[in-house]
């Protein structure tokens, strides 16, 4: 039975190797049998351009699962928005657009990372849009990889939801925002991740039943992950 499997928010950092440890066991164990493994953004704590050697290991085991026939997709979360095409190759995998419909073994769904998706935060969209400008980032990845490091951990202290993986500090959802999606891709399932509120949302949607899934963040001691069949979609605990 085709299988995909989906995460989001592991904020990979070295500071919490019992998270590491866990997915490295994760893809061996469990996504290796899948057919497809959805990475839905912010899978690292910071990223500061694919020129950085930090991560190689991790490449190293996404590469391995690729070769052994899982396709790896990814989506940027506001943390790791700059992986570019260079990691994305050493990995073997894909990246989807910032919205992507797929078609999942359970059906069409609407992948989304989710912070756009929280527009009552004026402030962070607003940092948003200059993090993504164009020139803003070509003028970041031109510095050296040390002084990246300085301005990514300086950026990181200062924004509340980078220390912090508790829900209480990130903002929810806007309804209308998750609506408007819905409707841009005449989807009828949504996944995504960022607010750290893991939940099954089944609600009517022009008079249709919708459901919303947020995936869960990592812990070092629990792997919260989707699981795409075709008898539907189901939530799983990965214990360390
Ligand atoms: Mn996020």
């Amino acid at each position: 039975m085709r299988t995909a499997l989906l995460i989001s928010d592991l904020h990979l950092s070295r500071e919490r190797p019992a998270t590491l440890a866990l997915l490295r066991r994760f893809l061996r164990d469990e996504a290796t049998r899948a057919e497809q493994l959805y990475i839905l953004g912010d899978l690292f704590d910071a990223w500061i351009g694919d020129d950085d050697p930090e991560w190689n290991d991790v490449i190293g085991w996404l590469a391995a699962l690729s070769r052994a026939g899982t396709q790896v997709l990814f989506q940027h979360g506001n943390r790791d928005f700059l992986l570019g095409q260079r990691f994305v190759e050493a990995t073997g995998g894909q990246l989807l657009a910032e919205e992507a419909l797929v078609d999942l073994p359970s059906g069409p769904a609407l992948l989304m990372h989710g912070d756009t998706l929280c527009r009552d935060d004026t402030q962070y969209q607003q940092a948003r849009k200059l993090l993504r400008n164009s020139d803003f980032i070509s003028e970041f990845l031109s510095k050296p990889l040390s002084e990246r490091r300085i301005i990514a951990e300086d950026y990181r202290k200062r924004s509340g939801e980078a220390t912090s993986l508790l829900a209480d500090d990130i903002m929810d959802v806007n309804a209308d925002a998750v609506a408007d999606a819905f409707h841009r891709h005449h989807a009828t399932t949504l996944i995504h991740g960022h607010t750290h509120r893991a939940a099954q949302h089944a609600f009517e949607l022009d008079g249709k039943p919708a459901v919303r899934w947020v995936l869960p963040e990592w812990r070092e001691e629990r792997a919260g992950y989707l699981r795409s069949t075709a008898t539907g979609i189901q939530s799983h605990d990965f214990l360390s």
